[in-house]
This record gives structure tokens, sequence and C-alpha cells, in this order.
């Protein structure tokens, strides 16, 4: 039997396990790429590992999220990170240089590699045909170890493109079609392969739109296969040599196949708070805009800004829309910079902000009270830009730039101008002294690393007990994303290394109260809906409630990384054997699980409502080394036993 691109990856990373969709296999690791706001907890990790020098072919570290330095904090981190990385052989990535995935995709990215980023969004290198997966920063600190990934083997699925995407359509359309069709759930368990004859006139960042774009979808990753388009892109990167070609095998299975036809694609917008609430931009027409804002590791390659500029030229924004332009790296702000296109924006009324994360991660930037605002970003979740009551939309570069001319919502097929045709240019300026290479072995033994006081230390770890009773603290709904359960922005980012700072702000978006309560109860379970934990891979989702004292989280369905970095912290993740029973809880109810060790073999574990009397049975799928690591209370300490 034939095999899809993902499977010829795996297979030649298998450590232990076999590909069998639903199973868990190890997968050897080639490259990890972190950033600051997940970075500095998983290096806090990686030296409790007691490794010397990473074990990778190459590990970077960026510094993209935590750019603002409103106090020390930031800085003080930034300044940690540089000495680990010099001190333990990982190449670090200055402030200005760009987002991880970006620049990532231009300067290291290799076809046929594997990749894990303590980063949701990693998957962005499957546009080169790269294996990129996000994951929490425990994992990439044991993968920098050398030790392997674990992963449940996903099921492929194959979304076939035909034709060419019509003027003003683009790859960002074809992100939020596959939303429309496969829905933020959709992905969950598998990984979705990109074809047919329509991916040939994409290029490696429309490419990459769509990959990064796919982490939405729930999927362990997307990829596209190497091919010409592949060695284009990495010839103009001055990386020829790292080409491999790449493809699917003829008679390859998948479980799913999806076709999309660019000729009839239209420009879709996702509405507020979801990715997935996508309808098409023209349903919208009229609707008032107040602020626009172009970037983030979806949309801000050269050839989205230059059409951006080719837009803007001799034109003005709207006096009443405010529109900022984030470069994805300095090679990309430095060419548009180079060829005058940076003055065409500038002349426009555009703010330029840094080559960094910024808005998209409410670093700045929040939208006035109630505002509208579109954004180029792969995430609208309520509250993520730092106006509570902002109205997010997801729209392409071009849909973008339709509403900063006019003030309004505006399908931008209906614009009066000729589509600027911007193509990849031939060779991309190459300029890597914002990438500090690591000291050599003899000299990184003298050196020391330098920790600044917002650095504390992580939660205690709890080992499973076989008997759990605690209240129901909190019970929530449906898609719980990480920026529910703990969200980022300005004032909270900072604090990423300071675990008890952050865990006033825990589910604040849901029910301020929940800190004060669950430390007050000592010990609490929390119960959630479907997809519990999508979106962001940050690991202190886990570790804060850790904190606070919850030892167990009951859902209808978890997010991948999420679930994860539950077992990886020592809470026990479970699901209901039947979802209605979900119905039956409520908040302050006495919960008592008992036989767990056994529960955790058999599958099934009952759960006592103390409160109703009503027993309820919980699910588990628990692989041994899952059941070792919550036995031990967390992956650090199961690492260190064995
Ligand atoms: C995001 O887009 O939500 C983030 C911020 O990049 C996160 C990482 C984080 O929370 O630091 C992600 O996608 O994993
Ligand atoms: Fe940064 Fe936004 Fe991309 Fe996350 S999604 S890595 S915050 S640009």
């Amino acid at each position: 039997m034939g095999l899809t691109i993902a499977q010829k990856i795996i297979k030649a990373h298998l450590v232990s396990g076999e590909m069998i969709a639903g199973t868990e296999i190890a997968l050897k690791i080639d490259q990890t790429l972190t950033q600051d706001a997940t970075g500095t907890m998983a290096y806090l990790e990686f030296e409790t590992m007691g490794v010397d020098r990473v074990r990778t072919e190459k590990s970077v570290a960026y510094i993209d999220h935590n750019t603002l330095q409103s106090g020390f904090e930031n800085a003080d981190d930034h300044r940690y990170i540089q000495s680990v990385c010099r001190k333990h052989g990982i190449y670090f990535s200055r402030p200005g240089n760009g987002i991880c995935h970006q620049v990532h995709l231009e300067r290291f990215g290799k076809p046929g590699k594997t990749l894990i980023g303590s980063d949701s969004h990693t998957p962005t290198g499957g546009g080169i045909g790269m294996l990129a997966m996000g994951a929490g920063g425990l994992d990439v600190a044991v993968a920098m170890g050398g030790g392997a990934y674990h992963i449940t083997c996903p099921k492929m699925y194959k979304v076939n493109l035909t034709g060419t995407l019509r003027p003003y359509v683009t790859a960002k359309d074809i992100s939020l079609e596959i939303l429309r069709i496969l829905s933020v759930k959709g992905g969950v368990g598998a990984i979705i392969e990109w074809g047919g004859e329509g991916i040939k006139n994409l290029s490696v960042p429309q490419r990459a739109t769509i990959t990064n774009m796919g982490t939405e979808l729930g999927a362990t990753t997307s990829i596209f296969p190497s091919d010409e388009v592949t060695r284009a892109f990495l010839e103009a990167e001055g990386r020829g040599e790292d080409y491999t070609p790449l493809a699917s095998d003829p008679d390859a299975l998948y479980d799913k196949i999806i076709d999309i036809d660019l000729n009839t694609l239209e420009p879709l917008i996702a509405c507020p708070h979801s990715p997935d609430n996508v309808v098409t931009v023209a349903s919208l027409k009229g609707t008032k805009v107040d602020q626009v804002c172009i970037g983030s590791c979806t949309n801000s390659s050269l050839t989205d800004l230059m059409t951006v500029a080719a837009l803007l030229k001799g034109k003005t924004i709207d006096p009443s829309v405010s529109l900022s332009i984030s470069p994805g790296s300095k090679q990309v702000l430095t060419m548009l910079s180079e060829c005058g296109a940076l003055t065409d924006i500038l002349a426009s009324g555009a703010r330029v902000l840094e080559c960094a994360c910024g808005p998209c991660i409410g670093m700045g930037f929040s939208p006035n009270s109630a505002g509208v605002s579109l954004r180029t970003f792969n995430r609208n979740f309520e509250g993520r830009s730092g106006t509570a009551d902002a109205k997010v939309y997801l729209v392409s570069p071009e849909t973008a730039v339709a509403a900063a001319l006019t003030g309004y919502i505006t399908d931008p097929t209906t614009l009066p101008y000729e589509y600027p045709n911007i193509t990849m240019p031939q060779a991309f300026r190459i300029d890597d002294s914002a990438v500090l290479a690591p000291a050599d072995p003899d000299e990184a033994k003298e050196l020391e690393v330098l920790r600044g006081p917002n650095i504390k230390p992580f939660p205690d770890a709890f080992p499973q007990e076989d008997t759990l009773s605690a209240p129901l603290i909190l019970k929530v709904g449906d898609n719980i994303t990480t920026d529910h359960i703990m969200p980022a922005g300005s004032k909270i980012l900072p604090y990423r290394s300071n675990i008890p700072h952050l865990s006033q702000y825990c589910f604040g978006v849901c029910d301020k109260t929940f800190p004060e309560r669950a430390k007050a109860a000592g010990k609490g379970i929390i119960v959630g809906g479907s997809n519990y934990g999508q979106g962001s891979s940050r690991e202190h989702a886990a570790l804060v409630p850790l904190y606070l004292g919850i030892r167990c989280v009951i859902a209808k369905s978890f997010a991948r990384i999420h679930i994860a970095n539950l077992i990886n912290a020592g809470i026990m993740p479970l699901t209901f054997a039947d979802p209605a029973d979900y119905d039956t809880l409520e908040q302050d109810h006495e919960l008592e699980l008992s036989d767990i060790y056994a529960g955790m073999d058999s599958g099934n574990i009952v759960m006592k409502n103390k409160t109703t009397g009503k027993e309820i049975t919980l699910c588990c799928d628990f692989t041994d080394r899952q059941k070792a690591i919550l036995k031990a209370g967390s992956l650090l300490k199961y690492t260190a036993l064995n």
C-alpha cells in the first residue's frame, strides 16, 4: 500500500509504535523552535533535565511575542533565554528579527524533516513539506534533550484543489473555506495533506498561510508536497541545497477526501468569536469598520505585504479607520523598505509596527470599545484582542485593505483597481545577523545563565492517587480555548515565567471568581464540553490550574495539544462515557472518583456525585507511559525517574 507524505516522514522518524491511526507513536525530532512566551518555561524545564547541549539537528529560540517591555519582566526573560541558548547549543533569534514561524520558514525549515515548536502554529512549516507540529513547552524541552515526541498516530485527510484563484481571492480564503467545511473540531486527530493541480500555482508563502491556519481545525498538522515551487522558494532563500522532493504515492489511502474548486471560491470572512464562523465578505457588505490589522504568522510574508502596498499606493485610508501593519520578519521589512513599498504604506496613513506578533496576541493595538476590527490573523477568540467587547473578524490582506480604504466591510473583488499580481522574488535579501549562534562546547561550560526576579518556581507536582474527592469548581461549555483558561495580552503575558502571578487571571473571561474559589477549595475538578483546550499550545493553561489545585478535567472531548499538556502537568483528563451526564453536573457538586488505578487500566473510572447520589462512568485511554506520568505527578518527574 502506498504512503501519504506525512506517513513517509513518520516512517523515517518512528522510534516506537506502529503507524496505525489512533495508537501512540514516538517520533525522532530533527528541529525545535520556541518563542519567548512559552520559551522561558520550556528552557527552565530543559535546565532541570541536566542535559548540556541540545541533541537536535537545529534548535532555535525566537523572541517575538513579549516585545512591548512595559517593565523589566520581558527584558529579563529575553536575557535569560539568550544566555540559555548560548550555553546549551541553541540559535537565538533576537527581538525584531521576526515572528518565529515566518523566520523559521525563511531560514531553517527543511522538507522531510520533523519540527516541534512550543507554539500551536508550528505547522506553518508544512508549507515546505516539513512534518511540523505544535507542542507544549515540556515536550519541546524533552525533544531538545534528545527524547522522542509522543503523539497519537493521526488519520490522513486529503484536500484536492482544482482550478486557479481569481484576482482578490487568496490563500487565506482557502483556509477559511476549509474551516467552514470542517469546523474548529474537524481536523482533530488528523493530518491534512494538500494536493491537486490547484497547488501548482500556490507559492510557498501562500501554502504556509494554509498550513498555519490548519491549526484552527484542531489538526495535528497540515502538509504540502515538496516540489518545484518549494525548490524555487528555498533557492530564493539561498538554501537550494536544503531541497528534497517529497510526494505521496499514487495509491496512498486517505480517511477523508475534500475537493475545493478555486475557480468558484469567493472572499470569505470569519465572524466573532470563532475562526470557523465563516460567511462571504459580500454578505457583510456595508458593516462599519473601526480598525484593520495586517500581519501575524498567517499573513505577513513579503508577497502579502507587497500586495497590500500596491493596493494602498497613492491612496489614503478612511479617516475613521485605524490601520496597523506588522511585517513578519526583518527580511520582509527590509525588502519592503528597499523597493519603496514601505513608503507607499506609510503615505497611506498606516501605522507600521514591529516585526512581531503584536496585536495578534493583544500586545497593543486593542480596538476601541465594542469596536469592529478586521484582522488578517488566525484567531478571533473573545477578549483576545485586549478589548472585552470588541468584534474581531478574520480576513485576507486584500479584504483588509478594502475595509481600510472604504471604512466598511467591502468585497475586494468589487474594488475599482486592477489586481496587483505580485509574485515571489527570485532572490530574497539574506541577512542572518540577528540570529546569534551558540557558544562552542568548551566556552559554553564557563557561561552563566542570567535569571531575573520574574522567574518563579513551577507548581508542585501531585502524583495521582487511587481516590480523588473534590468539588466541581467550574463548569464551562464547548470549544473553550486556552485563551479562556489562561488569557494573554499585554498585562498578563509578561508573567509567563511567574505562575503564582498568572493564576489571578485564570479563566477570567468565564468567571473572575475562579482563582479565589479554586484556591480556597485546595483541590478541584473542572467540567468542560467538547474540544476543551483548543487554540494555543501554552502549557500555562495546565500549569496554572494545577497551581490552583485542579487535579482532574472532565470534558466531552479535548484538543490535542492541551490534553498532552494536562497529562504532562499531572492533571487527569477524562471524558464522559455518556455525554448526557454533562448536563447532570453543576458547580459546587461534591465528586468522588474511586479505584482510579484499576480504572486507568480498564479504561473506565466511576465517579460518584456525592451531592446528587448519581454514579457517572468516565473514560480514559491512557498509554502505559501516560499512566506512569500521572502516577509520577508530571512528565518532568517521570523523566527524572527513567
Ligand atoms: C497564540 O497564537 O495563541 C500563541 C500566543 O502564539 C500561542 C502560544 C502562547 O500562548 O504563547 C500558540 O499559538 O501556541
Ligand atoms: Fe504570534 Fe499570533 Fe502567530 Fe501566535 S498566531 S505565533 S501570537 S502571530
